[in-house]
């Protein structure tokens, strides 16, 4: 059964694979998972028939056969768990990966999705100037202790795993405001996930969408 996903029929980003589809095309073409892809627009994630399958009107959502599921996170986990090459065999290795994912979306990853409201969402509020070095003082804090875990390692525990997948994707959308430059560690580790070749076969397939590429609405 190949599975289908969702995705912005017009990115945001303009095809910089910040927005979360990239993490579960990415996890797809780790594990060699063939998918389709339904791009919707803004309006058609606010209907009923993609609020069925995601209740929060977002992108993306991931359907095979009889299972709908939304949150990239358990896309990932729902692809990891079923196929070999993003989580270890050894049962600890196996949880301390998936302590990894949750650390990425739970830890790491809100501060920086506050840098994006701050400066976008609410940009023109009288006190966004005053927020915004708070907001970037608790990511340096996030980057400075897991560039102090991370070390001289290449991925955070072992083999690349489902949990060095959702942090380098979170990281990425750090790209824009330069902030990673000061956390070379950092810097290199997005920059060997975005050296797998999956991750390029994904990125790859993204901005096709954003370049009129995309070959059919899957
Ligand atoms: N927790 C959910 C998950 O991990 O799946 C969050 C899903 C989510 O935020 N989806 C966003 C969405 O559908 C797209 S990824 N937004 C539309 C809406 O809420 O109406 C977030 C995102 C959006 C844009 C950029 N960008 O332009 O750089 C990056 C990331």
């Amino acid at each position: 059964m190949i599975p289908t996903i969702t995705a912005f029929e017009s990115s945001p980003d303009r095809g910089q694979g910040l927005a979360r589809d990239m993490r579960v095309r990415w996890a797809l073409e780790e594990v060699n998972q063939p998918y389709n892809i339904r791009l919707v627009s803004f309006s058609a994630m606010k209907e009923p028939a993609h609020r069925a399958l995601h209740p929060f009107g977002q992108i993306p959502t991931y359907e095979e056969g009889d299972l709908a599921l939304f949150e990239s996170g358990a896309i990932v986990l729902h692809l990891a768990q079923n196929h070999a090459g993003l989580l270890p065999d050894d049962a600890d290795a196996r949880m301390r990966a998936i302590m990894w994912m949750f650390a990425a979306v739970n830890t790491v990853e809100p501060p920086i999705l506050d840098l994006t409201i701050v400066r976008i969402v609410e940009g023109d509020k009288p006190w966004a100037a005053e927020r915004l070095p708070i907001v970037m003082d608790r990511i340096r804090n996030r980057l400075r202790d897991l560039s102090v875990r991370l070390g001289d390692a290449d991925w955070l525990d072992g083999a690349f795993s489902a949990g060095d997948l959702m942090m380098v994707h979170a990281l990425m959308r750090l790209k824009p405001s330069c902030m990673l430059d000061d956390y070379p560690i950092l810097a290199a580790y997005v920059a060997r996930g975005e050296a797998r070749p999956a991750f390029k076969r994904a990125f790859a397939a993204q901005l096709a969408v954003f370049t009129g590429k995309h070959p059919t609405g899957g």
